[in-house]
Order: structure tokens, then C-alpha cells, then sequence
């Protein structure tokens, strides 16, 4: 199935609560299951030092300032890019949970004014482009239904809702280009078929014949909402 010797970049995006690790486990084991070499990531990455710092600062046990924390995240994606670019090359498939699209709009939802989504994004220019983000969306209602949030930083409704906007915002940017909405308030089963559907699609796709890409400022991106 897969058309070039190159691996495919794959990111899983949403909300709490919205699936994303069960779908990326499944989407592991599916891709696998089909013969590809698969490497599973996570952003963040929190065994790493610049990782850590950010573990204490989600659980609250150290203040950062917001800027200097934006920046963390975006180093700790920044210290996993030649290990991307690498096993990409080698014909692995990398399946990231998080990335650069939580990276923006979680800073950019503290709704502060010299923190907005554009410069949220600059640190992030030059990291590898994914090939397909697929963007688990579910519903208030429904993240509600799923259970309580956790104890860390941005588990909160009120974060959650800025977040929830956001990520509708930045879908039509540039950045919408990359992303596909996947409806995740349905069964397991069923979402994972939907994403496994548009994963092949994607893999069928003649782009992945070409060298992979790089996030650019979004001037030098073709404006196609989504
Ligand atoms: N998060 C995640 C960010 O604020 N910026 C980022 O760049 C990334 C990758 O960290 F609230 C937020 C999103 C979430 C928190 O993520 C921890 P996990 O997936 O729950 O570990
Ligand atoms: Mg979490």
C-alpha cells in the first residue's frame, strides 16, 4: 500500500478526553499489521530534561512564565526533530500523539495579547510538516460525559473551551490544509476505521513520494480552509 520508500509523518490531535490515545495505539497496531515500520512519539516528550521541566509545570510543582513554557514545548519537539527526519528517511512511519497544533493553541488559549496564535506558531517553523493531523473533535457535551478532567494545568473546562476554539480557528489557516476532522464521539471502532480510511488515503497520495516538508510561515502556504 504504502507508494515510496519514504515513512509518512502522522499526528493525532484533539481535546482531553477525546481518544487520542486509545486511536493512536490502534492506529500503531493497524499500520503495523499492514507491514510498515511504525515509531510511536508523544509530545510532550516527558523523559527528556527540557521534558521534565514541563511534567513539573503541568502537575504544578514550578511556575514558568507563559512565554518561557511555550518555548519549552516547542524545544522539546525541536530536540525530537533528527530522530523524525531520520527514521522518515529510512522508510519508518512516525505516529505522533500531540504536536505542533497543541503547541499553539494551549498557549494561545491563556488569551493573553503578546500571545497570540501567530507568534505561537514561530518557533515552529522549520520542524517536519506532517503528511496528514488528524483532529479527534468531540463535543462539550460529550468531553463532559467522558469523565472528570485530571489535576494538571489546562485540565480545565474554561482552558478546554478557549482550546476547543482555537483548534477551529487554526483549521482555517493555512494550517487547516494539513488537519482532517475526525467526529471521535463515536464508537472506538467506528472512529478507528474513519481514521484508517483517510490514513490510506493519504499513504496512496503521490506527496508522499516527495521529500517530507517543513512547517513554513504561513505567507508561504496555500490559503485553503478546510
Ligand atoms: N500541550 C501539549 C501544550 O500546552 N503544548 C504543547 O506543545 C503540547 C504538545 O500539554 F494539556 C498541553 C496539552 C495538554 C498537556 O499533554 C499535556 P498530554 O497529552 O495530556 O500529556
Ligand atoms: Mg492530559
Amino acid at each position: 500500500m504504502c507508494q515510496s520508500s519514504r515513512g509518512a509523518l502522522i499526528v493525532i490531535e484533539g481535546l482531553d478526553r477525546a481518544g487520542k490515545s486509545t486511536q493512536h495505539a490502534r492506529l500503531c497496531q493497524n499500520l503495523e499489521s499492514q507491514g510498515h515500520r511504525v515509531n510511536r512519539m508523544r509530545f510532550p516528550d516527558r523523559t527528556t530534561s527540557i521534558g521534565k521541566s514541563i511534567d513539573a509545570y503541568l502537575k504544578g510543582e514550578s511556575e514558568q512564565e507563559d512565554h518561557v513554557v511555550h518555548l519549552l514545548f516547542s524545544a522539546n519537539r525541536w530536540e525530537a526533530a533528527t530522530s523524525i527526519r531520520a527514521a522518515i528517511e529510512e522508510g519508518i512511519t512516525v505516529v505522533i500523539d500531540r504536536y505542533y497544533y497543541s503547541g499553539i493553541v494551549y498557549s494561545a488559549a491563556k488569551g493573553r495579547k503578546d500571545l497570540s496564535l501567530q507568534w505561537a506558531r514561530e518557533p515552529e517553523i522549520g520542524l517536519p510538516r506532517p503528511d496528514i493531523c488528524l483532529y479527534l473533535d468531540i463535543s462539550t457535551e460529550e468531553q463532559a460525559k467522558r469523565g472528570g478532567f485530571g489535576n494538571e494545568k489546562y485540565e480545565t473546562s474554561a482552558m478546554q473551551e478557549r482550546v476547543r476554539e482555537l483548534f477551529y480557528k487554526l483549521q482555517l489557516l493555512p494550517d487547516g490544509q494539513d488537519i482532517q476532522v475526525i467526529d471521535a464521539g463515536g464508537n472506538v471502532a467506528g472512529v478507528e476505521k474513519d481514521i484508517m480510511e483517510r490514513v490510506e488515503q493519504m499513504m496512496a497520495d503521490t506527496r508522499l513520494a516527495e521529500d517530507l516538508r517543513n512547517i513554513l510561515p504561513w505567507s508561504e502556504m496555500d490559503h485553503a480552509p478546510s
